[in-house]
């Protein structure tokens, strides 16, 4: 099921509201001396192609932004460790500024949660008298929210409370719990307080657990969905959470200073930034345009040139990822942006001397932008992710085709961009279709021959938050275990096959290798030596080295599973995850983030129907 949506025209803050909450908090920070250690969790498993290099070389927006709100506030004493370069840190044994921290803020994805909640786990390892306030976060949180507080009466435990949205949701709870805080008082011990005053249940995008405080909780509280930020102008600025990065090391300690400013470079190459959010289409698959209650937020072109120049100025950052769900949703307001970095000059330099970046986007829209993608490339823009997914729109159609996938990646490849297409793999899809395009290898080979310059191709996967979500379980797909290998959280990330009908599905992960082994290659490197004389010059060449080594890792970790497919037995989920907790609205209504009645129809004979809870 998708997030539900908000009652019309109550989607987004007002403008101006959280600049005021900034200004709010900040009032309150000087008479409390916080200090906040965020996490952000990596499940190292999950490292190989596609993503083998942005998974590391990219210190996340997410945490970077969080971090900056807490800093733009007036709480610097904050660090931020990323499990991708601090594999073996111990949250029970942190100490910032000489101190255990306050606050300990866990920032997750889906497929990192199995090492989220260790890190919870051992947080919780701390003296009660001492223990920081647990607040988990990030898209995990955003979708699955339960999933953050443990059922299980062996091993109670979780967070002590759940952040369902952005920024403005974590400063709502700050101010509240600043308020309710008295002198000397513990952050956990003021959280109890305002949770047992009702004084939480107004600020949307919270789930927290009541009961017990030590044991598993009766229920969880759902605040609701929260609003977002429609004008993305009002962030702080992302130049703040740079300077909070813990520095890479082996340690299960945190290191006295946080990376200075002139190494940040050398360990995060990549500097994801905030451009836009939200998408027009409304693939069954994807949970992208639900979370942004089908709106488009954007931040203005000037404050884009604007940060990118200051992050280049003050830590060297050159290539510039967009987080954006796709970049040219909107032509007018696309435009806007690029004309603006085109021109922009700061200092008497012109900033598409010092920025390149990369986003991603749809097919559709860059034939939209056909005419003005010279002018993307003198912005900076080098290089475009798009789900071309199928492309003969056989098992997704937003609005792709053969031909129109051709005629965009020559469009960017004469315009020197290069075009990044992701495809998705699946039951129905053959590894080769002899005179047809349907076959996976066939369009591989015509992206390629289109100028494709990476590749990534991953199994269908459910995806909390989405349409097919829940039938993809109920209808049988979805693997629980082969072999006695239980299916975890890190194999949902597209790379394995855990979703599957097909009589054989080895083959599909079979399929998978085989198409990355056909793409990425000796030959094609020569290939790619050679023509290096072209618009987009050494990339192509420099993504085969990229790719030959990604597929190293994937082949390692990879193959075994397909073995495990072929010979073990496969044992399937016949209904999606549910909360171990009862969830409820603050007032006893439904939760907005619970999961979703199914109800399954039995034979007459039986004369009855089963209700039962699944997640959404
Ligand atoms: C960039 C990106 C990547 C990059 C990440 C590189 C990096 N190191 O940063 C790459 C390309 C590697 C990547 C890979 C994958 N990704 Co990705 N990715 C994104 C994308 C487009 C942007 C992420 C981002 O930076 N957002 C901007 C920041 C500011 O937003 P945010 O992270 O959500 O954080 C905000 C809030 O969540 C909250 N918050 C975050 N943390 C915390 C913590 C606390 C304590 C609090 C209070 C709040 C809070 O506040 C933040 C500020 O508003 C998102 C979609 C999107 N638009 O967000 C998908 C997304 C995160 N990816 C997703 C997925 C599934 C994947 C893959 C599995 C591939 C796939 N099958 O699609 C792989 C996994 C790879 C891996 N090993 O981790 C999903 C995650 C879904 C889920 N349930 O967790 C997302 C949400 C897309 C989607 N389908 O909806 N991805
Ligand atoms: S085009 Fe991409 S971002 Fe938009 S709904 Fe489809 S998959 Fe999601």
């Amino acid at each position: 099921m998708e997030l539900p949506r908000r009652n019309r025209g109550d989607e987004l803050l007002k403008p101006g509201e959280l600049i005021a909450l900034r200004d709010r908090v900040r009032g309150m920070s000087a008479s409390h001396d916080l200090v906040t250690v965020i996490a952000c969790a990596f499940d190292h498993r999950t490292r190989m192609l596609p993503f083998i290099y942005a998974d590391t070389r990219m210190a996340p927006a997410g945490v970077r932004a969080i971090g900056s709100a807490l800093v733009d506030v007036g709480f610097p004493k904050t660090r931020i460790v990323l499990q991708q370069w601090n594999k073996r840190f111990r949250p029970s044994l942190m100490r910032l500024d000489g101190r255990v921290p306050d606050l300990f803020l866990v920032s997750t994805m889906g497929m990192h949660s199995d090492v989220a909640m260790e890190l919870i786990a051992d947080a919780r390892r701390i003296d009660a008298a001492q223990r920081p306030l647990i607040i988990a976060g990030g898209s995990h949180a955003v979708y699955e929210p339960h999933n953050l507080f443990s059922g299980d009466p062996a091993a109670p435990g979780g967070a002590d409370v759940a952040v369902t949205g952005e920024e403005f949701v974590l400063l709502s709870l700050l101010e509240v719990l600043l308020t309710f805080r008295a002198a000397g008082e513990s952050m956990r011990s003021a959280f109890y307080r305002a949770k047992r005053a009702g004084a939480l249940d107004d600020i949307a995008g919270l789930v927290y657990p009541v009961g017990e405080q030590e044991g598993v909780a009766e229920e969880l509280v759902d605040t609701g969905i929260q609003r977002l930020l429609g004008d993305l102008d009002e962030l702080p600025h992302p130049v703040l959470g740079y300077a909070l990065l813990e520095p890479p090391s082996g340690a299960q300690l945190l290191a006295s200073n946080a990376l200075p400013a002139n190494r940040v470079r050398r360990y995060s190459p990549l500097s994801s930034l905030i451009m836009t959010f939200g998408c027009k289409f409304a693939c069954q698959y994807c949970p992208i345009p639900a979370y942004n209650q089908r709106q488009h937020r954007l931040k203005s072109g000037q404050r884009i040139a604007e940060e990118m120049w200051r992050l280049n100025k003050e830590y060297g950052l050159r290539y510039f990822f967009g987080v954006d769900d796709n970049f040219f949703n909107n032509k007018a307001r696309t435009l806007e942006i690029v004309e603006t970095l085109a021109s922009a000059e700061f200092e008497g330099k012109p900033l598409r001397s010092k920025a390149r970046w990369y986003t991603e986007v749809t097919v559709h829209d860059t034939l939209m932008m056909k005419e003005h993608l010279p002018l993307i490339r003198k912005a900076g823009c080098r290089a475009l992710w798009l789900g071309v997914e199928d492309m003969t729109a056989t098992l997704v159609n937003k609005g792709q085709s053969v031909g129109k996938t051709a005629e965009a990646f020559h469009a960017m490849r004469d315009a020197g961009i290069c075009p990044m297409p992701m495809m998705m793999h699946h039951d129905s899809q053959p590894l080769y279709s002899p005179g047809t395009n349907y076959g996976l290898l066939n369009q591989i080979k015509l992206l390629r021959k289109a100028g494709a310059v990476s590749l990534q191709v991953l199994m269908m996967t459910p995806s909390a938050g989405t349409k097919l979500y829940e039938g993809t379980f109920t209808d049988g797909l979805v693997l629980k275990r082969v072999g006695g290998r239980e299916v975890r959280p890190y194999m949902y990330d597209g790379n394995y096959v855990i979703a599957s009908k097909h009589a054989r599905p080895w083959r599909k992960q079979l399929n998978m290798l085989t198409g990355y082994l056909y793409f990425y290659n000796p030959l094609w490197l020569l290939v790619a030596a050679i023509r290096h004389k072209t618009k987009v010059g050494g990339k192509p060449a420099w993504m085969q080295v990229v790719g030959m080594m990604g597929l190293i890792q994937t082949i390692r970790r990879t193959s075994g599973w397909a073995l495990r497919l072929m010979f073990q037995k496969i044992e399937r989920l016949s209904q999606p995850p549910s909360s171990a907790i009862p969830m409820r609205g603050p007032r006893g209504e439904e939760a907005t983030h619970a999961p979703v009645q199914v109800t399954i129809s039995v034979p007459s004979k039986m004369r009855r129907s089963v209700a039962l809870p699944v997640a959404g």
